[in-house]
């Protein structure tokens, strides 16, 4: 058993659980280099992973701004970069992971970075992750969510929303991204973490983040993992290959 009972109640009240400190310096670092090769495309892989572009690049706001503050999102970086692989599947996270999934059996469905860069970074709106992830049910994954930089409130650190991820999928609004809809965000918890520190979230959460006006940049890795006992609902030949980080396979499941 890696959490105490207390995080446990914390994260079944509240959807959420601000762990701290998991990773060491030089384990940053390497993240760090990682994440920043795939932005700038000096990665033997930057030309193949999915990036979305902050909206004032996509403008042609930002024409004097290296192509690495340009990136708002990096999708599934652990298909293109096996440092980043092996810190999904890292033992401390998954130990943890165990617990709030209550299973041992658990599949990676899908990892990102955002950016959010000094300056320009943009918001996150108000959103639940099972809103985008339709595909898979029940809609119970678990994101462990990483600082690469100090994340505070004044540079766009998460904000998660109490208890929000009992009621089921709110109703979302697509405009660029999906919006939540109807919900008091008055007392979202801000999630300030040092570099290093991660928080735990329920994909039901209600959350997003601010504007980064600082000059320090706020690089978030997110890895999210579901039960591998999970069905996947979409359209079968669109179904990614999700790695078996532990335990086993089920059939007819993802
Ligand atoms: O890093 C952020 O600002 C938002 C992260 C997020 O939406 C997520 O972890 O699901």
């Amino acid at each position: 058993m890696i959490l105490t009972d207390t995080q446990k109640e914390n994260y079944e009240r509240d959807g959420f659980l601000i762990y701290g400190p998991i990773l060491s310096e030089e384990g940053l670092e390497a993240l760090r280099s990682r994440i920043d090769a795939l932005a700038e495309g000096s990665h033997p892989n930057a030309d193949k992973i999915r990036i979305r572009l902050e909206a004032a690049a996509q403008r042609g706001e930002l024409e004097n701004v290296p192509r690495r503050d340009k990136v708002w999102q990096l999708m599934d970086p652990h298909r293109y970069d096996e440092v980043i692989f092996n810190h999904a599947s890292s033992p401390k996270i998954l130990d943890i992971v165990e617990e709030l999934l209550h299973t041992e059996d658990i599949k990676l469905f899908h990892t990102q970075t955002l950016m959010k860069p000094a300056f320009h970074g943009s918001i996150v709106s108000w959103h639940q992750d099972s809103a985008y992830w339709t595909s898979i049910e029940p809609p119970t994954l678990v994101s462990c969510w990483i600082a690469l930089d100090d994340a505070t409130e004044e540079n766009g650190c998460v904000r998660l929303l109490p208890g929000s991820y009992k009621k089921g999928i709110w109703p979302h609004e697509r405009r660029d991204f999906l919006h939540a809809q109807g919900v008091d965000t008055s007392q979202a918890v801000p999630v300030v973490l040092k570099s290093g520190g991660c928080s735990f979230h329920h994909s039901l959460t209600v959350h997003g983040s601010g504007e980064n006006r600082t000059p320090h940049r706020r690089r978030g890795l997110v890895t999210s993992y579901m039960r591998a006992d999970s069905k996947f609902i979409g359209d079968a030949d669109q179904k990614p290959d999700f790695p078996l980080l532990r335990g086993r396979e089920y059939p007819g499941c993802v």
